[in-house]
């Protein structure tokens, strides 16, 4: 299924590959309830973003672990590897999000079994406002399945998880 385009910020890079359906779970508007992660990286102290996105997110009728501030990457692989979510949602605003993004989609991607586990990440992250094509680009190539700077809407962003929704194998 084609998420989005190739211009978007929130193009998916492995759209074809269907999330699984977990047994028992409630049905979305769209389709079933996904498992959902929402994080930030080692290096982030701020919350409300997290809080929001998690907000947004049970609003669509997911069900959502919220790992809270400054989440070490050991962490987070350990919590996917242990609940195998559907969609992983990384937020960061204070800067650093870009190079720790960098670093944590590493270690993820170094799991096989997390190869094919949605991961997207969204704020602003850098300290010069939106990094552009260039940024996005580099977080797509070293794994990441969609980006969300700042500026581009949530409404693209609950788009995205719609979609995501919709392409679930029943
Ligand atoms: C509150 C705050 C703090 C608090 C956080 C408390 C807490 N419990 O969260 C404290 C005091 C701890 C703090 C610390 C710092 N902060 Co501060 N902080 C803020 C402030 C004022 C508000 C953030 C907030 O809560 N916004 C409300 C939430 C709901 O909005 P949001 O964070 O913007 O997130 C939205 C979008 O970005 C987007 N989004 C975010 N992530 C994602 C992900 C996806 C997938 C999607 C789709 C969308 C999305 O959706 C959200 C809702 O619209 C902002 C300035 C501002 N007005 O934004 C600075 C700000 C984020 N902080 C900043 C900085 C620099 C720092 C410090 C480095 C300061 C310092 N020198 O110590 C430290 C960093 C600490 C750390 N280790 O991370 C900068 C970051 C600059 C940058 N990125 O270029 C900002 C922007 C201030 C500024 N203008 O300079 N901060």
């Amino acid at each position: 299924m084609d998420l989005a385009t190739e211009e978007s910020p929130g193009d998916a890079r492995r759209a074809a590959v269907p999330v699984r359906r977990h047994p028992g779970t409630p049905d979305t508007p769209y389709g079933p309830s996904l498992s959902v992660v929402v994080t930030t990286v080692a290096s982030d102290a701020h919350t409300w973003n997290l809080v929001f996105l998690q907000l947004v997110l049970e609003e669509l009728g997911h069900r959502v672990v919220n790992l809270g501030a400054c989440v070490p990457d050991e962490l987070l692989v350990a919590q996917c590897l242990g609940t195998r979510p559907d969609l992983v949602v990384v937020s960061s605003v204070n800067g650093h999000g870009f190079h720790d993004g960098l670093r944590l989609i590493g270690r993820i991607r170094a799991c096989p079994e997390l190869a094919d586990t949605r991961v997207v990440i969204g704020g602003k992250l850098g300290i010069n406002g939106v990094g552009g094509r260039e940024c996005r680009d580099q977080l797509r190539a070293a794994g990441f399945d969609a980006i969300f700077e700042e500026g581009t809407g949530i409404l693209e962003f609950r788009s995205f998880a719609k979609q995501l929704t919709m392409s679930v194998s029943t």
